[in-house]
């Protein structure tokens, strides 16, 4: 099936570095050709007589003319990140140098590789499987310590040794049932049945972990959202402000200043909060502006993760707070209470109820107090209630849509066991759990599935 793809004996050249001007750039060629191509270019040394895994500097001849001074790096086949000959020339950080260097090698027959083929190659040679690949684009793309911990994890088999167990135990189950049947009329048992209960109830609360693992896999990979609401002149942008240390949003005393929603990002214990800045909501406008702008923040706090509800302790009353706070449970919303603008003197009534009310987090967003609560209290509500197994997170929607359907075909061979179903109903339906698997990791795998997964990859990896 993977032959059809075009393309894949060609020689591959790109730039493997961002474009534009720096220290150096590394064009990396891969393929049958990718010796001879460089060799082509390099009159120093003839690179076929020299050992892999060495590096040679030298001038970089184009027809007699000299384009730089280089340093070439030799990985021959299949010790290399594609499992193919390839070739890296360190060249001198000059888009311009870097785009003869490429022209010379397309003009030498190697042609501008895909998005990902690099990738690709590794994966289709067997140097990685299909997890492992998504890992590196993950890798490349992690902006945070946990993003980049659970994609090096990956990269490195954690989550593909996990599915290569299971994936062991079934088709060696499967296989003494299969067994049993070409011993049909003998009425024999291969297959020790409790056995393999036991290890279907282990797969089993193995894909249970690895499913819910998704929603911290989700936060780690796209952060979390916070929508920061409240009634006009709360102190909304100021705490928007105050988390980002800087002076993003306006603010002022005039209730209604923030009309549009103002996102910014904080990094809070290695995670990311998209915090969003609204307009603050009261009932009684009739300017247009200001209805759009609230139109927008109840929008907003409808499709957040967590609401960040802010008001002014001076102004808030116990039954006022006990609404709003009965409305985000019935909406079964995720959300905090910060009363601010505790510098000003509150109400005696006021401090009793609401220093008690261990629910809320009392703060001066104006004067920083309080801060360091709000980000523990963000962080703990999202991050930390979330179970996770050892290092395993599942971050990748593809995996979590197998999981579910291996989820799914585990509880039917469950069933089957309870129901002492005849042995070619069991084995069909392992055949669907190990497809699902297989799936995951790569084993089975159809052209466009693998398109879109390597498309997402930059040129040169
Ligand atoms: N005393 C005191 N005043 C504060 C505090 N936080 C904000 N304020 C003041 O409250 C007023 C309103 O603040 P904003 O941050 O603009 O309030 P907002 O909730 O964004 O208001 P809108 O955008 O109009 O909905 C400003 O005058 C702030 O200086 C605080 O902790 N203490
Ligand atoms: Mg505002």
């Amino acid at each position: 099936m993977l032959n059809k793809l075009s393309g894949w004996d060609d020689t591959i050249v790109a730039l493997a570095t961002p474009p534009g001007i720096g220290a150096i750039g590394v064009i990396r060629l891969s393929g049958n050709n990718a010796f001879s191509i460089v060799n082509d270019l390099f009159p120093a040394k003839d690179l076929n007589k020299q050992s892999s895994h060495t590096v040679h500097v030298g001038l970089i001849n184009d027809n007699g003319e000299n384009i730089d001074e280089v340093v070439v790096t030799l990985f021959k086949g299949p010790k290399s990140y594609t499992g193919e000959d390839v070739i890296e020339i360190s060249c001198h950080g000059s888009p311009y140098v870097q785009q003869q260097v490429i022209h010379a090698c397309i003009r030498r027959g190697a042609r501008m590789a895909r998005p990902g083929e690099f990738t690709q190659r590794a994966f289709l040679k067997g140097k990685l499987d299909l997890t492992q690949a998504e890992a590196v684009a993950d890798l490349i793309a992690s902006n945070t310590a946990a993003s980049q911990k659970t994609a090096l994890y990956n990269i490195h088999g954690g989550f593909s040794t996990i599915l290569k167990e299971l994936r062991e135990q079934l088709i060696s189950f499967s296989a003494l049932i299969e067994l049993e049947l070409d011993f049909s009329q003998e009425d024999v048992e291969f297959a020790d049945r409790p056995r393999f209960h036991e290890l279907i109830k282990k797969a089993q609360l193995t894909t249970a972990q690895l499913l819910q693992s998704f929603r911290l896999g989700n936060v780690i990979k796209n952060g979390v959202s916070v929508a920061i609401i409240g009634k006009p002149n709360a102190g909304k942008s100021t705490l928007l402000n105050t988390l980002l240390n800087e002076d993003r949003a306006i603010v002022s005393e005039i209730a209604g200043t923030t009309r549009d929603t103002i996102e910014e990002v904080i990094n809070i214990n290695g995670i990311l909060f998209r915090l969003i800045d609204t307009a603050g909501i009261r009932e009684h406008s009739t300017d247009v502006i200001e209805l759009v702008g609230i139109e927008k923040s109840l929008e907003k706090m409808k499709s957040a993760d967590v609401v960040l509800y802010i008001f002014d302790v001076n102004e808030m009353s116990k039954s006022d707070l006990d609404e709003v706070r009965a409305q985000f449970e019935k909406a079964d919303k995720k959300y905090l209470l910060a009363g601010n603008k505790t510098d000003a003197i509150m109400p005696a009534f006021q401090r009793t109820t609401l220093i008690n009310d261990s629910n809320i987090i009392l703060i001066s967003a104006k004067n920083n107090i309080g801060i360091d609560q709000i980000k523990n209290a963000l962080f703990s509500l999202t991050v930390n209630e979330q179970p996770s197994s050892e290092n395993m997170v599942v971050t990748n929607v593809r995996h979590f849509e197998a999981l579910q359907q291996v989820s799914k075909s585990l509880t039917d061979i469950k069933a089957g066991l309870d129901n002492n179903v005849p042995g070619d109903l069991l084995a069909l339906d392992i055949r669907h759990c190990l497809h699902f698997i297989s799936e995951i990791t790569g084993d089975i795998s159809n052209e466009d599935v693998l398109d879109f997964i390597f498309s997402k990859f930059c040129i040169g990896k």
